[in-house]
């Protein structure tokens, strides 16, 4: 096709492996128009898109798409990992043979994209210059002009990405195909969706979806499966759905760093995003590196783990986003960020967007606004309940629109770890905050977290969905070779992270309060974290961790009731000894966990036994 080499010659894209890979799948998809898109086509398609009715205007220089209604979250059921080893098979990466999955993609491809043009999406999932830069390259091929505008606020896009690398053939190819969305069958039995990535060939082929999560291959599908993979197969480092903050102390002078992963709703954005308290603001402040994924891996210079960010935005959950919990968030899409935001309720009269707890009520005069299905409200049957947005709309935004966006952000090496959380919506059991110094044992915690199960049916006793370092739905390799390499990375480095689990949703069990107030009053338990690997606090240690001493824990301002802070800070020893035969079942399933893990079970089984059920205090 004349027009494919055109297009080359003028977007500058001289890669001779990326100019095939392009022609391959134009030829594939029969994509009727080709163009090579850097972040400088940004203003110019925002215009197309706008002309062509696929996003509407959302208030000065911001942006509202909607999708399909049946096309509004990741498919974790459709989602496969693909290789040609079949020991690549583990529980939760839903593993099928690449011999069978690349011929099944092509044949759904195959004449796909008739009548659209194919965007040519170059792309670096990492700061510029980093170390793991080699890992961070990728090409994403689609048929969607949203989807493009969504990729070029969560990755750095451009050609001069794929130019001048030191192996040319080194990138992810990553194709998206949209499909006819009416016609794929959704949640059926003859559900047309297909999310694959071939982990061992580095590419990535998804079909039948243009929401975020399952189009936008930069982020998860390669920033998280891929990166995963290939850091298992370099052994070089870990891809994790983490968060990554910094907290600096201006009285000591020092910031440290903190990861970690929560499972869905579990509000990590909101605290990747938080604010100190007042009572702290004037000492401490804190610095947004990411809300999502923390490439982790250890720095030769100084031995140390560090932690980066690979993404360039964040693509938020707006629900119950608002002032309280989490302005910051608010701040970000604010006039002229060019956000977008996805399946929120519209006004195009007055360009206003809305969603469930953006204000407590909805908008009192319902003239002009639309639901996330683009339907008037003001049609709507009096009394009706249903949500004016999708619970799982979105916002879009690029890092650089984070007020408190970290000044080293782009730092190409990463940040130092001081220490990794890991932390779920517990409404029992779990106290606010419980320190691991043990490297095997924090491995261990990680691949038990779990969230609450919640509806009766998903869970059962209190039991809760276990989300090993909240990865489950983006594992690309068996959890037994997963727990080696955490001990193998985390292992290697000089200085060791201190390990947490943290709990902000404790609740009375009688009128279902949370205990503790949460949001900003969360930066004080990670502080406690930061001295007592510094060694300033001592805590005191209980069978499943070190906890904060009230006196430790400082509680200047914060409003709560005596007993529900001792609630916060105690163990419930019967629960706990309740939960390690659920732990148990859980781990029976992987195959080949190190030994290191069991061994920590074990340790934390036998405190817990051992344990005086008043004090939980560790005997001895
Ligand atoms: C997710 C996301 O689905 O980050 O976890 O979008
Ligand atoms: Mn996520």
């Amino acid at each position: 096709m004349a027009d494919i080499e055109t297009a080359f010659e003028h977007s500058g894209l001289g890669n001779p492996h990326v100019r095939e890979f392009v022609r391959h799948w134009a030829g594939i998809t029969g994509a009727a128009r080709v163009e090579v898109v850097s972040a400088a086509d940004d203003g110019r398609l925002i215009e197309e898109a706008l002309a062509a009715g696929e996003i509407f205007p959302a208030g000065e220089g911001r942006y509202y798409s909607r999708s399909y209604p049946k096309d509004t979250a990741r498919s974790e059921e459709r989602t496969i990992v693909a290789t040609s080893n079949p020991a690549d098979k583990g529980v939760y990466d839903n593993w099928r043979p690449s011999s069978e999955m690349k011929p099944l993609l092509e044949r759904q491809m195959s004449g796909a994209s008739a009548g659209k043009t194919m965007y040519v999406v170059p792309y670096l999932m990492a700061p510029p210059g980093s170390p793991l830069h080699a890992y961070a390259v990728g090409v994403e091929l689609t048929d969607s002009r949203p989807v493009v505008l969504h990729m070029i606020r969560m990755a750095r896009v451009g050609v001069e990405h794929v130019e001048g690398l030191e192996d040319p053939s080194m990138f992810v190819r990553a194709v998206h195909v949209t499909g006819d969305l009416p016609a794929m069958q959704h949640g059926t039995p003859d559900d047309q969706r297909y999310f694959v990535t071939v982990a061992d060939e580095r590419t990535i082929l998804h079909y039948g979806s243009s929401y975020g999560g399952n189009a936008l291959l930069g982020k998860i599908a390669h920033g998280l499966r891929q990166a995963a993979y290939d850091g298992y197969a370099s052994g070089k480092f870990l891809g994790e759905q983490f968060m990554l903050i910094g907290i600096e102390d201006r009285v000591a002078g020092r910031t440290w760093h903190i990861c970690g992963g929560f499972p869905s709703a579990s509000g990590k954005t909101n605290l990747a995003m938080m604010l100190p308290p007042d009572a702290l603001g004037d000492r401490y402040r804190v610095f947004f590196y990411g809300d999502d994924i923390a490439w982790l891996w250890v720095n030769p210079d100084d031995g140390r783990l560090y932690g980066l960010n690979p993404e360039f935005g964040v693509f938020g959950v707006a629900k119950d986003t608002n002032e309280k919990t989490n302005p910051t968030a608010l701040e970000s899409v604010g006039p002229g960020t060019g956000a977008i935001f996805t399946n929120v309720a519209y006004n195009p009269d007055t360009q206003e967007v809305w969603w469930e707890g953006r204000t407590p009520e909805p908008p009192a005069d319902v003239a002009g606004w639309l639901d996330w299905k683009g339907e008037p409200i003001a049609d709507r049957p009096e009394g009706s309940t249903e949500p004016w947005s999708h619970p799982n709309s979105r916002f879009t935004t690029t890092l650089a629109n984070v007020p408190n966006i970290a000044p080293d952000y782009e730092s190409p090496a990463g940040v130092p770890i001081d220490g990794i959380i890991f932390g779920g919506r517990t409404r029992d059991r779990e106290p606010l905050i419980r320190a691991i110094t043990d490297l095997a044992e924090g491995v261990y915690d990680g691949l038990t977290l779990g969230a609450e199960a919640t509806f009766a049916a998903e869970g059962v006793d209190g039991q809760l969905r276990y989300d090993p370092m909240s990865m489950r739905p983006f594992m690309s390799y068996p959890e037994g070779p997963y727990a080696a390499q955490w001990l193998s990375i985390v292992g290697a480095a000089s200085e060791q992270p201190i390990f947490a689990h943290v709990n902000w949703f404790q609740r009375d069990p009688e009128d279902g309060h949370f205990l503790w107030p949460g949001y900003r009053e969360n930066l004080r338990p990670l502080l406690w974290l930061m001295r007592l690997k510094d060694g300033t606090v001592t805590g005191r240690s209980t069978p499943v961790g070190i906890l904060p001493t009230e006196e430790e824990l400082d509680l200047e301002g914060v409003d709560i009731t005596p007993a529900d802070l001792e609630t916060v800070l105690s163990i419930d020893v019967e629960r706990w000894r309740q939960e390690m035969g659920f732990r148990q079942a859980h781990l029976e399933q992987f195959d080949g966990l190190p030994e290191a893990i069991w061994a920590a079970h074990r340790r934390v089984a036998a405190a817990l036994e051992s344990a005086d059920v008043d004090t939980a205090a560790t005997p001895g």
